[in-house]
C-alpha cells in the first residue's frame, strides 16, 4: 500500500488508498449507508481526476452495510428549480468522469445500491455483487426523478421497460435478478466482492493501456452511433490500438508462443 497525495488524503467522505496499479475508492459515510451529499459527489469527481499516477484500474466500494443509499435526501428540500439542475449536471460531471475515467473501473455491490447508487454503480466499467444486494429507483416514491445519469445509463443496461417498472412501482430486484438482467457481471459469495474486484482489477491493469482506453472511451461512444459512423469510429480507433508498440509486442508474444493462449478457464 503506498501513501497517496494530500489532495486525496485530505477527502473525509471517501478514502482512497493505492496498492500496485490498483487504485482503492471507499464511500465512507456507513452511518447515513453512504448517502450521497454535495460533499461526496465533489469528493468522488476529485478523487477520479486525481487517481495516484501509478493506479492502472481502480475499485470503488462502500463502507458498512450498503453500497449506497442514493442522494442525501435531507438536501433536496432545500432547493429550488434552478439548483436541482446544478445540482443534477454536478452528478453528471462526477458520474461521466468516472464512466470515461483514465483507467476501468470496477464497483463491488452489496446492500442497498438504491437511486443515486446505482446510478454511481452503472457509471463503472464492471459490477461485482454479494448476495445481499439490492437494487431499487425509489425516486418515483420520492415525488422525484433520476438526475445522476440513471435514464441513460440504466436502460442501457437493463432496457427502458425494466427501469420503468422500477420507477413506476417501487420494484427491488435482489442480487440473482440484478445478475440475471445484467445489473451485474459477476455474482460472488458474502464478503467475497472486494477481493473478486481486485482480482478483475489485477487482470484488467496487465491489459495495454490503449486497449484499455479504447474499451472505456470508444465503445460507449460507438454504442451512440449510427451504423456507419461506428464503423467508421472502429476503423480509426482499432488502427490505432494495432500501431502501438505495446500491441505489437503482445501480437509478436503470442506468435512465438510466449503469450498464454485463450482458454476456458
Ligand atoms: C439517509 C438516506 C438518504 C439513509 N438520504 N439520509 N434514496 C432512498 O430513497 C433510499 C433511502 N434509504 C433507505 O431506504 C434505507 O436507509 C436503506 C435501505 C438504504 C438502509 O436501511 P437501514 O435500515 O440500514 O438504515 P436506516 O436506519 O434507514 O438509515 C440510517 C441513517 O441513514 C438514517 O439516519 P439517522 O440520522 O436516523 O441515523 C437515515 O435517515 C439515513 N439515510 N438513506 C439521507 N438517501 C441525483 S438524483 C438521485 C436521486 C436518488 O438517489 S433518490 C433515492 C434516495
Amino acid at each position: 500500500m503506498s501513501a497517496v497525495s494530500p489532495l486525496l488524503s485530505q477527502l473525509e467522505l471517501l478514502r482512497v488508498s493505492v496498492d500496485g496499479p490498483v487504485a482503492h475508492l471507499r464511500l465512507s459515510r456507513p452511518t447515513k449507508r453512504n448517502a450521497i451529499n454535495d460533499q461526496l459527489i465533489t469528493e468522488i469527481h476529485t478523487a477520479i481526476l486525481n487517481l495516484p499516477g501509478e493506479a492502472r484500474a481502480a475499485v470503488i466500494s462502500g463502507e458498512g452495510e450498503h453500497f449506497c443509499a442514493g442522494l442525501d435526501l435531507s438536501e433536496v428540500a432545500e432547493r429550488n428549480v434552478a439548483e436541482g439542475i446544478v445540482h443534477s449536471r454536478m452528478w453528471h460531471a462526477a458520474f461521466d468522469a468516472l464512466q470515461f475515467c483514465r483507467v476501468p473501473v470496477i464497483a463491488v455491490l452489496h446492500g442497498a445500491v438504491v437511486g443515486g447508487g446505482l446510478e454511481l454503480a452503472t457509471s463503472a466499467h464492471l459490477r461485482v455483487a454479494e448476495p445481499s444486494a439490492f437494487y431499487a429507483l425509489p425516486e418515483g416514491q420520492r415525488g422525484i426523478f433520476v438526475g445522476g445519469g440513471g435514464s441513460v445509463r440504466v436502460p442501457r443496461l437493463i432496457g427502458v421497460a425494466r427501469m420503468t417498472d422500477m420507477m413506476l412501482t417501487g420494484r427491488v430486484l435482489n442480487a440473482e435478478e440484478g445478475q440475471a438482467v445484467g445489473l451485474s457481471n459477476y455474482l460472488v459469495g458474502e464478503g467475497e466482492g472486494l477481493a473478486k474486484a481486485f482480482e478483475l482489477a489485477h487482470k484488467v491493469a496487465s491489459n495495454a493501456p490503449l486497449s484499455n482506453f479504447s474499451v472505456i472511451q470508444a465503445l460507449p461512444r460507438i454504442a451512440d452511433l449510427s451504423r456507419d459512423d461506428g464503423l467508421f469510429l472502429e476503423s480509426l480507433m482499432s488502427s490505432i490500438a494495432q500501431g502501438d508498440d505495446a500491441a505489437k509486442e503482445r501480437v509478436r508474444a503470442f506468435l512465438e508462443k510466449r503469450a498464454a493462449k485463450v482458454s476456458k478457464s
